[in-house]
């Protein structure tokens, strides 16, 4: 197999593009693309100093070697969540950013927080408190990051939140979306979530890259990451979707980006149109600060009561 490029040794065959490239345009590209993105959706300029939601995997990994390769202002940040289920999921994930960190980026700046040291409880126990342990912890799992990042971003300032979402996750939340109708959601899905009420701006610059691409970059960079998923996102519904639009892909090369891009693009032309509802009223937490719709205290601070 031949690079398309220069015809030296190809490392990945990129279907859907009909581009075959060696590991030297294969790195160019992917940097090429995610900065393509950036500046399609208007995500953030090097003016800004932006937050990258790190958990040790590989999409959020390559994402911040990406954008410090570009020079952009990418600082990390880490949240400790204590699962361990016999695989020491989050001592290894925090491990890798470390890795990552020291090996990549010395001077880059790691941000960490510890549910359990820094609230007293993490989050199998929270669940175990909160639910007896029934059922997965991803609900408040959800809930305690969303409420950390959005923290983070506020107090130190950040332009933006950038995660590690790739093609495939997107491609996934769309198609749950568009099996249950959900078009309040359908309104909503996109590569970049204004500020609102303060709520940090959120952005996913990998969008445009495919899973497979990621763990292609990862692996060429020499970048060391944990393969484990979070053993609480085995058997979950996205996954499955995941798995279906695989198939789908395999017969038909392009249809997961196809899918996705022309949705985007149908949409903000307005060909396809959902009438948006009415987002809720948001109002700060009288304990943290934070918006919330509930009453007095938000969400994540009545998990603590
Ligand atoms: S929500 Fe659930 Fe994830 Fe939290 S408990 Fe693991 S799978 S990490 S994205
Ligand atoms: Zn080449
Ligand atoms: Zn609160």
């Amino acid at each position: 197999m031949k690079c398309s490029k220069c015809g030296g040794i190809a490392v990945i065959n990129m279907r859907q593009h009909r581009l075959r490239l060696c590991a030297e345009h294969f790195v160019a590209w992917f940097v090429a693309m995610t900065q393509r993105a950036i500046e399609e959706f208007r995500m953030f300029t090097p003016a800004d100093r932006v937050l990258v939601a790190v958990s040790g995997g590989k999409d959020s990994l390559a994402l911040w070697d990406v954008l410090l390769r570009l020079g952009y202002q990418a600082e990390g940040m880490y949240i400790s969540l204590g699962i361990d289920e016999g695989i020491g999921y989050s001592a290894t994930s925090l491990a890798m950013c470390h890795k990552f960190a020291a090996e990549h980026h010395p001077d880059a700046t790691l941000h960490v927080v510890n549910v359990g040291l820094e609230y007293g409880q993490t989050i199998p126990d929270l669940t175990h408190t909160r639910q007896r342990g029934r059922g997965k912890p991803c609900a408040v799992c959800g809930l305690v990051k969303r409420h950390i990042m959005n923290r983070v971003a506020r107090d130190g300032g950040f332009a933006a939140i950038a995660t590690g979402h790739n093609l495939d996750d997107e491609v996934a939340v769309l198609m749950q979306n568009t099996l249950h109708w959900q078009t309040g959601y359908l309104a909503r899905q996109a590569p970049v979530l204004e500020e609102r009420d303060g709520l940090a701006r959120k952005v996913k610059p990998l969008v445009r890259l495919y899973e497979r691409e990621a763990a292609a970059y990862a692996l060429v960079r020499g970048i060391d990451y944990i393969y484990d998923e979070c053993p609480f996102a085995k058997g979950s519904t996205t996954n499955f979707h995941k798995e279906l639009l695989n198939q789908l892909e395999l017969s038909s090369p392009g249809a997961k980006q196809q899918f996705y891009l022309q949705f985007l693009r149908a949409r903000d032309a307005g060909t396809i149109a959902f009438a948006e509802t009415e987002p809720a009223q948001l109002h700060p937490c009288q304990r943290c600060g934070q918006p919330t719709t509930a009453g007095d205290l938000c969400a994540f601070c009545r998990l603590w009561e």
